[in-house]
C-alpha cells in the first residue's frame, strides 16, 4: 500500500518556534509578576520536558523549589498568559516554514496523500502558525490536527500519534511522519511510523539514528538538504515521489518502522 498520509511535528519541525516560544514564556512571567527569565542554555536544558505547562513546573521544582508550592498553583495562568503572547509574536509574521515544507504539503494534497498534524502545543498555537504561514485557510490543508491539550500523556510517549491515526483512519503502515527531535522521533516509533528527522536549532545533538532519514531539512530543488544519515544520500529534496520510494525500499527492508524501542540513553526522558 503507497503512502496515505505525511503526519507533522509543529514546533522545530515546521518552523523554527521555540524561540517565540522562549520569548512568550519570558513575556508571561514579567507580565504575572515573576522575576524569572529564561536564556538559551535554561530553555534548551528545560526543552527536555515536552509541554508548557509542564516545563514551568520543571523548573520551579528544579531551579525555585522554595516558590514552588505556591507558584504551582498559577501554572495555568502562567501558561495561558504565555499562549496569548506566542500566538500575537507568530501573527507579526516574523516565523517563517522551514526550506521544503510548503512544497511538500502542497506536493501531498496534489497526491491525495493525507495532511496530520501531532504536536505537543496548545491548539491555539497550532492555528496561529497554519493560519499565518498558509494564509487564513491554512488549517484546512490538514485533515488531522492533534494537540498537546487532547494528550494526558506528551511525547516521547506514543499518545499523540496515536490518536492522530485513529482520526485518520489509518494504521501506522500507512504514514510517515516528519519531526525534529529525539523525543518526537520516539513518539512516533512507539506508534509504529516511520520517521523522517529535520534537527532544529534546539535539537541539533539529539540522537535520531534510527529514523528512516536525517536531513538539515526537507530541501528544495535549487536549495538541496544536507544529508545527515539514513535514507536519502542520493536525493536533493523530499518529494512525495521520493516517500514513495523510501516507504516501499524501507517495507521490502522490514525497516519502516520495527516498533522496537530504540535503545535508551542515560539522562533526558526518552534517551
Ligand atoms: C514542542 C513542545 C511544546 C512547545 C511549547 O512541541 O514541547 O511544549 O515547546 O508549547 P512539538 P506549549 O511536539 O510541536 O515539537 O507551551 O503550548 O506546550
Ligand atoms: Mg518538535
Amino acid at each position: 500500500m503507497p503512502l496515505r498520509a505525511l503526519i507533522f511535528d509543529v514546533d522545530g519541525t515546521l518552523a523554527e518556534t521555540e524561540e517565540l516560544h522562549r520569548a512568550a514564556f519570558n513575556a508571561s512571567f514579567q507580565a504575572c509578576g515573576f522575576d524569572w527569565h529564561w536564556d538559551k542554555a535554561l530553555y534548551g536544558d528545560l526543552l527536555q520536558i515536552t509541554g508548557g505547562k509542564e516545563r514551568i513546573a520543571a523548573y520551579m521544582d528544579r531551579h525555585r523549589p522554595e516558590k514552588s508550592a505556591s507558584a504551582k498553583l498559577r501554572i495555568g495562568e502562567l501558561h495561558a498568559r504565555k499562549t496569548e503572547h506566542y500566538t500575537a509574536l507568530v501573527e507579526t509574521g516574523e516565523v517563517a516554514l522551514r526550506p521544503g515544507i510548503e512544497r511538500l504539503l502542497r506536493e501531498a494534497m496534489q497526491h491525495s496523500v493525507l495532511l496530520g498534524i501531532a504536536t505537543t502545543t496548545s491548539l491555539p498555537n497550532v492555528k496561529a502558525l497554519l493560519n499565518t504561514c498558509l494564509g487564513p485557510k491554512g488549517t484546512t490543508m490538514f485533515a488531522v490536527i492533534s494537540a498537546g491539550d487532547e494528550v494526558t500523556r506528551k511525547k516521547p510517549d506514543p499518545h499523540v500519534y496515536e490518536l492522530t491515526l485513529r482520526r485518520l483512519g489509518l494504521s501506522a503502515s500507512d504514514c510517515v511522519a516528519v519531526e525534529d527531535s529525539r523525543n518526537g522521533l520516539l513518539a512516533a516509533h512507539a506508534a509504529g511510523i516511520a520517521t523522517i528527522v529535520t534537527p532544529s536549532v534546539y535539537t541539533a545533538a539529539d540522537d535520531c539514528s534510527e529514523a528512516l532519514a536525517v536531513l538539515s531539512d526537507l530541501g528544495e530543488p535549487d536549495r538541496p538538504y544536507r544529508h545527515i544519515r539514513g535514507l536519502g544520500q542520493e536525493e536533493t529534496h523530499v518529494s512525495i515521489a521520493t516517500l514513495f520510494a523510501w516507504t516501499a525500499s524501507a517495507r521490502s527492508d522490514g525497516a519502516a518502522c520495527s516498533g522496537q524501542h530504540p535503545p535508551r540513553m542515560p539522562g533526558r526522558p526518552g534517551r
